[in-house]
Order: structure tokens, then C-alpha cells, then sequence
């Protein structure tokens, strides 16, 4: 059986699909603190804290699970608003995990961040070894967590594989409590009321994926063979980097009439810390890692389905 934890956040939604697309209803277990309201038919639920080493030892050997994705987690402007909750979810929920797979012989999939990388670390083109000195609480449970499957993968033979993912934007399901957010928020504001105010300045790049290219990255990096992954900590990626005021832009060619103001709040001093842009050279390497959709084709896939979204009132 796969794991999934922390199913019903932003990149778990999208993965679910393709998994049970791929392996078939009856071998995926979608689990997060709370079964969902609508229940879909093709999907098998179970609740999981995974700050509990016994519900985690007790699903794995119910269910016979195999593989892990540990998407499990709290973003980065939650986390700096509840540290303590950050670091009990973050590190312990990880470490519960890769404990688990070394005694039940699972391989794991566990999604790091850009927010490893801090003031100190070069701004432009990231490189995969460098400092990473984070400013946030978030940033420290990555790097913390980082180490532990590096210490997994090494001292324990645990097949865990990461990437640092940069902002996701995707039309599934909104995010939750990150400093990228405001990257999914522009385009629902646009289509329902062609204005937004953004929390981050004009000037603002950050590194960015559409959610297509993010799952896709965690299925190449799956399927890739033993010997080509090295990397443990886990591997920089990105798409493309674009500013708040180049997104609006983007917008604006399909809605003219959009309106963007700018009004930092406390996750600027964060998206501030972050790399502007990330070299991922060495997943491009090693897995062949490529993303398929540019900044033009994301806008106009976005746009298509959020505008489906807000006609069924869904956003
Ligand atoms: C966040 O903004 O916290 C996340 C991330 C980059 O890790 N999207």
C-alpha cells in the first residue's frame, strides 16, 4: 500500500489523482487529521497525526504500506506565527516517519523547501551546496529535517528522496499559511473581482512551479534509479522565477482590466530571505528533471480553470 499523509493539503490533493490513477483505488491510503467532508468514492481514507509514532507504526503495519509520501506539514507564515506547533509537526512528524520506514522498510517521499536558504545564502541561481542559514522556524525544521533523511538514507538504508520545492501554484485546492501564496491568490482575486491586494512588494521574485510540473517532479524523482540519486538531503528545483508585478502583468494580457496594489505585511522580511532564483542543475542531472510549463503557458491553464471554479462558486 502508499501512504500519503497530510493528503488534503496543496500538493496531496493533486497527488492523490495521479497515484491512484497510476496504481489503483485499492492501493493508495489518503490520510490527514481529519477525513474530508465530501468522501470520493475512489479514494480510501484513514485520520493520521504523525506526531504519534504509534498511528504511525500502527497504519503502516495494517495496511502493509511500502512507500511514503510524508507531505504532512505547517508553511512557512504559520510556522512563524507557531513556532512550537512548526517544529512538533515538521521534525517530529518527519523523524516519526523515517523511523518507521527503517523498521517497516519503506522508501519515503518528503517535500524540503527554498526556505532552507537564508539571508546568507546567495540570492540568484541557488546552487545545490551552499549555506543554508535560514531566518525562519520554518526554514530550521527543512534543514533540520533534511538532515535526518540524510542521516536515514545513510547510516539506515532508508530510500528517501526529496526536493526543495519552490512556490507552487495550483488551482486544485489554496493553499495554506505560506509566504508564496499570494502567487494563487492574484488569480482568483482577478477572475472574481479583477482587483487584488498583494502582501508581498512589486519587486518581489520568488522561485516558482505550476502544481502539473510538481507532481511530475515527485514522480520522476520515484522512479528513478537507486544508483542515480545523490542527493539525500534533498535536490534544488524550480520552473521559473517571476516578480508579483510580472505575474500581474501576465494577468493583465488575458484581463485587462486587472488591478494590482501592493501592501507588504510580515512575510515580505521572509519572501525578502528567500532566493530569487534556484539552480537545479543537478536533479536535471541525475533524474532528468525538466518542467513542462513556462510562466505564459501556467497564466493561461491557471485562468482556464479558476474561471471554472469561480462559475461553480468553488472559489
Ligand atoms: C511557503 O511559502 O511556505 C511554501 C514554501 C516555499 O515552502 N510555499
Amino acid at each position: 500500500m502508499i501512504l500519503i499523509t497530510g493528503a488534503q493539503g496543496q500538493i496531496g490533493i493533486d497527488l492523490a489523482d495521479f497515484l491512484v490513477e497510476r496504481h489503483g483505488k485499492g492501493h493508495v491510503l489518503v490520510t490527514d487529521l481529519r477525513t474530508p467532508e465530501n468522501l470520493r468514492p475512489d479514494r480510501l481514507y484513514d485520520v493520521l497525526d504523525v506526531t504519534y509514532m504509534e498511528s504511525v507504526e500502527k497504519i503502516i503495519e495494517a495496511h502493509n504500506v511500502h512507500t511514503i509520501y510524508h507531505l504532512a506539514g505547517i508553511l512557512s507564515a504559520t510556522g512563524e506565527k507557531h513556532p512550537e506547533l512548526a517544529w512538533n509537526v515538521n521534525v517530529n512528524g518527519v523523524r516519526n516517519i523515517l523511523e518507521a520506514a527503517r523498521r517497516y522498510k519503506c522508501r519515503v517521499f518528503w517535500p524540503s523547501s527554498i526556505a532552507v536558504f537564508g539571508p546568507t545564502t546567495p540570492k540568484v541561481n541557488t546552487p545545490q551546496e551552499t549555506v543554508t542559514e535560514p531566518g525562519t522556524m520554518y526554514g530550521a525544521t527543512k534543514v533540520t529535517g533534511e538532515l535526518l533523511c540524510k542521516f536515514h538514507a545513510t547510516h539506515h538504508d532508508v530510500d528517501v528522496r526529496s526536493v526543495r520545492f519552490p512556490g507552487i501554484i495550483s488551482h486544485a485546492a489554496p493553499p495554506g499559511g505560506g509566504t508564496t501564496d499570494w502567487a494563487v491568490d492574484m488569480f482568483v482575486q482577478a477572475v472574481k473581482t479583477g482587483e487584488y491586494t498583494c502582501f508581498v512588494t512589486e519587486d518581489t521574485r520568488l522561485p516558482m512551479m505550476y502544481m502539473p510540473d510538481a507532481v511530475k517532479s515527485v514522480l520522476d524523482l520515484m522512479d528513478a534509479e537507486q544508483a542515480n540519486i545523490t542527493v539525500r538531503t534533498s535536490y534544488n528545483l524550480t520552473a521559473f522565477s517571476f516578480s508579483a508585478g510580472e505575474l500581474a502583468a501576465a494577468i493583465q494580457k488575458h484581463i485587462p482590466e486587472f488591478t494590482c496594489s501592493y501592501e507588504p505585511d510580515f512575510r515580505q522580511d521572509i519572501a525578502d530571505t528567500w532566493p530569487a532564483s534556484i539552480n537545479d542543475s543537478r536533479a536535471r542531472a541525475d533524474w532528468d528533471w525538466a518542467p513542462e510549463y513556462d510562466l505564459d503557458a501556467m497564466v493561461t491553464d491557471m485562468l482556464y480553470h479558476v474561471r471554472e471554479k469561480v462559475s461553480r462558486s468553488e472559489f
